[in-house]
Parts: C-alpha cells; sequence; structure tokens
C-alpha cells in the first residue's frame, strides 16, 4: 500500500501529487533515458525538461503525461498514460531545447495513449492510422488487438464536467441545452481524458473541455495531453479543435500551456462549434 496515496506534494500544475504518478513519471524517465535516440523528455510532473543529448543522435523528443486521471487511483477507476513524439527541429540549432520542444502537434511523429482498465490497452499512431494492442500479463507483451481503428462519424454522446456548465463559452452551453431538448443523447463523464477518449473513439461522440471562469484557457495540457489524442482522433477520421483552431495547428508558446479542447466524431464536434 506503499504505492497508493498522495504524497503531499502538488506539482507545476497545481495539482496534488499521488505517489503513483511520481512512480509512473520516475519509471518513464528512467525507462526513455536509456534509449539512444531520445534526447529530451518533457513530463507533466516536471517543471524543467530532461535534457539526456544534445548531440545530434538524441534526434526525439517524447512528452508525457506519465499518469493521467490520477484523482481516480483510490477509485479503482481507469488510468492512463499519454505520450507524444517529436524530432528535433532541423531549423533549430541543437543547443535551442525551447524550440525543439515548442512545435505544433502536425510535426509529431508519434502519438498514443495506454489505458489501465478493465484490460490495459495501447493506442498509437505513427500517422499511418491508428492501431490497438492489449496487454497480455502471462507473455508480458501488448498483442495487436484491432489495425486501422476507425471513429464512428457520428454518435449522440457528449462527455463533459456539466458542473462548470455556467461558466462554460455561451455556445457549449447552447449545444448542451439543444442536446437535451433533441432527447436521445446520452451523457458519459469518467474524468480521466485518457479514458473518455478511448471510448470516445471506440464508440463515437465529442468530449469537450472548454475553457472556464477558473481555467479560461481550459485546463488540458496541449503538449501532452491535446496534441497526441488530436493526432490519434485525425487518424481515425476524427476532429479536435479548441472551439477556433485545428489542435494541431497551435504553436505553442509555453511547456505546459493549457487549451480548451472539443474532440471526437466529425458530425459531433461540427455540430458542438456550430452554436
Ligand atoms: P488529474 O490527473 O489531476 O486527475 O486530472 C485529470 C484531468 O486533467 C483529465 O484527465 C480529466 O479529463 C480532467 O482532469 C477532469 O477535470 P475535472 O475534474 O475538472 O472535470
Amino acid at each position: 500500500m506503499e504505492i497508493v496515496g498522495a504524497t503531499g506534494r502538488i506539482n507545476v500544475q497545481g495539482e496534488e501529487v499521488q505517489k503513483l504518478d511520481e512512480f509512473a513519471n520516475n519509471t518513464l524517465v528512467r525507462c526513455l533515458g536509456y534509449r539512444g535516440n531520445v534526447g529530451i523528455l518533457v513530463s507533466e510532473e516536471d517543471e524543467d525538461p530532461h535534457v539526456i543529448q544534445e548531440a545530434e543522435s538524441g534526434k526525439y523528443i517524447v512528452l508525457f503525461d506519465p499518469l493521467d486521471g490520477s484523482s481516480n487511483i483510490n477509485a479503482n477507476v481507469s488510468i492512463g498514460t499519454i505520450f507524444s513524439i517529436l524530432e528535433r527541429s532541423s531549423k533549430s540549432s541543437g543547443k535551442d531545447v525551447m524550440a525543439h520542444i515548442l512545435q505544433p502537434g502536425s510535426r509529431q511523429v508519434a502519438a498514443g495513449y495506454v489505458v489501465y482498465g478493465s484490460s490495459t490497452v495501447l493506442a498509437y499512431t505513427a500517422g499511418n492510422g491508428v492501431h490497438m494492442f492489449t496487454l497480455d500479463p502471462s507473455i508480458g507483451a501488448f498483442v495487436l488487438a484491432k489495425e486501422n481503428i476507425k471513429m464512428p462519424k457520428a454518435a449522440r454522446i457528449y462527455s463533459v464536467n456539466e458542473a462548470y456548465r455556467e461558466s462554460f463559452p455561451e455556445g457549449i452551453q447552447k449545444y448542451l441545452d439543444w442536446a437535451k431538448e433533441a432527447g436521445n443523447y446520452s451523457s458519459r463523464y469518467i474524468g480521466s481524458l485518457v479514458a473518455d477518449f478511448h471510448r470516445t473513439l471506440i464508440r463515437g461522440g465529442v468530449f469537450i473541455y472548454p475553457g472556464t471562469k477558473k481555467s479560461p484557457q481550459g485546463k488540458l495540457r496541449l503538449l501532452y495531453e491535446a496534441n497526441p489524442l488530436a493526432f490519434v482522433a485525425e487518424q481515425a477520421g476524427g476532429v479536435a479543435t479548441d472551439g477556433e483552431r485545428r489542435i494541431l495547428d497551435i504553436q505553442p508558446k509555453t511547456m505546459h500551456e493549457r487549451t480548451a479542447l472539443i474532440i471526437g466524431s466529425k458530425d459531433e464536434v461540427a455540430r458542438v462549434t456550430s452554436f
């Protein structure tokens, strides 16, 4: 039980750090740090990047949320790991670490996530479709479960924390009113982005986390939450926007930048943004 519970520390995002957050972060930093081709690591848990190699050999940058949805750990609800992989920018010098990190999501070479749920599932894209694997603990390996996953083009499911409704932008409030009036929608909200997104990938619908009064820019992080999921969504035929811009086109200004996120089935995202 040493591994469950809070550490008593508050992270760079102002959130309570769980022991499992630290464990996941240390494991990823240690394992990725050994790989000769990884030059820079960016983690939700760490204020500064880990620069492993400035030399040309460390050509990849791995950005990750080591344990997304960690406030759900104690309730045994699905949580996960989200990752984005960039290549060092050829336009910048080897030593300009931030220039390599602050690239738009359209430059990701691969991205994906792992959900620790009723089974452990890995979904990833390297720009040629989305592929899903299931962990087989008896052999200690991920086994291909489904190739080329496509997100349903439309589905009447919305996923949003409606407790914040009054502080949502007017268009989102109008969409929610319209969906209720329509009478044939389901609401699903886990509170772990990675699990809410995975359901949206499989079942369709839309996940919405707009700007609120408390977090005017949105709560979710652009570089290691919105970008990787947007890449996966688009590769599966879905859409991801901040309400105005395609997520993958946003030029990041800071490493832990937040964004509003509307992501999911093509038709449903279009409907949300039409109000
Ligand atoms: P934690 O990792 O601190 O639990 O945050 C999870 C998260 O960033 C994301 O996974 C959820 O979608 C979102 O927060 C839920 O936020 P609300 O509790 O504000 O709905």
